[in-house]
C-alpha cells in the first residue's frame, strides 16, 4: 500500500505522453530564475488560465478547537504544547449555518470548516454531513478539513455535496517527521488519494517558515504538482508563531523567496487556484502585491483563520481598492 502510493503520481504520469510532471531538477532551475524572469513568467501562465484581477475568497471556520492527539509543531490546537488555548466540543449544525450566513454576506463565496481531529468519528459524520448540505443550500462552495479521512468517509461527504477537502502535506516528505510524528507524510498521500477517489476536490499545500530549506519547498511543490491530478487549490500559509508551541521561535521566511515558490506554484500548477494563505497579518500590502503578481489568486477573508488572527474585512477591502483587485465570481455549479 505504502509503496504504490508513493509512486501512483509518478506511474500514472510516466505512462503519459508527453509527460507534463516537473522533475525537481526542472523545478529548480524555474525557481532559480532571475526575479523579474521568474514573474514574468508566472504572470504569462496565470493570464493563460484566470483574469489577473479577480481573487477568490474562502471563510473559515473553526468547527471543533484544541485538544487534538497530533504533535503538529506549528498548530496552536495540539494538545502536546501548552499554547493557553481553550479546547472546545463540536459545534451545533445550527450554530454553524449562522456563521456561514454571516460570512455570505461578507463577500465569501466558499466556507471551509476545520476541526482539530486526528480523524472524524463515525457518531460526528452525521452532524458533518448536515453542515455540509446546509452550507450548500446557502449557495457556497463547502470544504472541510477534519485529518484523516477513510475510503467510506471521503463517499459519505461526496454524497452530501461537499466540494472540497482541505487536507496539507505542510512540507517535503524529508522534513515532515522533524515538524510531526504521530502520522507520516504517506498517511497524508492516502487521505488525499480516498478523497479524490470519492470525487471531491481536493486542496492541498503546506507552510513556508517552519525551518525547511529551499530545497524542501521545491520538494513540496513537485510532490503536489505530481499527484495523479493536480490540487484543484494550494494554500501557502506562511508560518504563523504560536507561543508554546514547538516551533514558537522559528526563523521567519524571507519575504523574496516566500514570493518565488508562490510564481513557482503557480508555474507548476497553471489550472489551480493557489491561495495566500495563512500569515497575511505578517506582510506588507508590497509583499501580497508581489504574492498576487506571481499567480497568488485567493484569499482567506474575515478577522480570523481558525484560531489565529487574519487581517479584516476593511482591511483587505483597502488592499483590493489600492490594487484595483475585484472578488471572483462563483463559477456556476456542473
Ligand atoms: N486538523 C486538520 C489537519 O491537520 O488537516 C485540519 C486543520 S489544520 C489547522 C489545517 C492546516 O492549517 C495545517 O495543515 C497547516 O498547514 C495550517 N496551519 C495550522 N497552524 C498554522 C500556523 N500556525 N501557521 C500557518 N499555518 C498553519
Ligand atoms: C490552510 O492551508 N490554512 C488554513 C486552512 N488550510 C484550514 C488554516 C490556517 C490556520 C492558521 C492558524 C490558526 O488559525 O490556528
Ligand atoms: Fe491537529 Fe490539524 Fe493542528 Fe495537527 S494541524 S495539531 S492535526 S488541528
Amino acid at each position: 500500500m505504502t509503496a504504490s502510493l508513493a509512486t501512483r503520481g509518478r506511474t500514472f504520469h510516466d505512462n503519459a505522453a508527453p509527460c507534463p510532471c516537473p522533475s525537481i531538477d526542472a523545478a529548480t532551475t524555474i525557481y532559480n530564475l532571475p526575479f523579474n524572469d521568474l514573474l514574468f513568467r508566472a504572470q504569462q501562465v496565470h493570464r493563460e488560465h484566470f483574469d489577473p484581477n479577480a481573487i477568490q475568497m474562502s471563510r473559515l471556520l473553526s468547527i471543533k478547537t484544541g485538544g487534538c492527539a497530533e504533535d503538529c509543531g506549528y498548530c496552536s490546537q495540539s494538545a502536546h504544547y501548552s499554547t493557553g488555548l481553550k479546547a472546545s466540543k463540536l459545534m451545533e449544525v445550527e450554530r454553524v449555518l449562522a456563521e456561514a450566513r454571516q460570512a455570505k454576506e461578507g463577500g465569501a463565496t466558499r466556507y471551509c470548516m476545520g476541526a482539530a481531529w486526528r480523524n472524524p468519528k463515525d457518531r460526528d459524520m452525521d452532524a458533518l454531513a448536515a453542515m455540509v448540505e446546509g452550507v450548500r443550500a446557502l449557495g457556497m462552495e463547502t470544504c472541510m478539513t477534519l485529518g484523516m479521512l477513510t475510503p467510506e468517509q471521503s463517499a459519505k461527504f461526496a454524497e452530501a455535496g461537499l466540494d472540497y477537502y482541505n487536507h496539507n502535506i505542510d512540507t517535503s516528505e524529508r522534513f515532515y517527521p522533524e515538524i510531526i510524528t504521530t502520522r507520516t507524510f504517506e498517511d497524508r498521500l492516502e487521505t488525499l488519494a480516498n478523497v479524490r477517489e470519492a470525487g471531491i476536490k481536493v486542496c492541498a499545500g503546506g507552510i513556508l517558515g517552519m525551518g525547511e530549506t529551499v530545497e524542501d519547498r521545491i520538494s513540496m511543490l513537485v510532490t503536489l504538482a505530481n499527484l495523479p491530478m493536480p490540487p484543484e487549490s494550494v494554500p501557502i500559509n506562511m508560518l504563523i508563531p504560536i507561543p508554546g508551541s514547538k516551533l514558537a521561535d522559528a526563523e521567519p521566511v524571507d519575504p523574496i523567496d516566500f514570493v518565488r515558490t508562490i510564481a513557482l506554484a503557480r508555474i507548476l500548477m497553471p489550472r489551480s487556484h493557489v491561495r495566500l494563505s495563512a500569515g497575511r497579518t505578517g506582510m506588507s500590502d508590497e509583499m501580497q502585491a508581489l504574492c498576487f503578481f506571481a499567480g497568488a489568486n485567493s484569499i482567506f477573508v474575515g478577522e480570523t483563520l481558525l484560531t489565529a488572527n487574519n487581517p479584516g474585512e476593511d482591511q483587505d477591502a483597502a488592499l483590493f481598492r489600492r490594487l484595483g483587485l475585484k472578488p471572483m465570481a462563483l463559477e456556476p455549479a456542473s
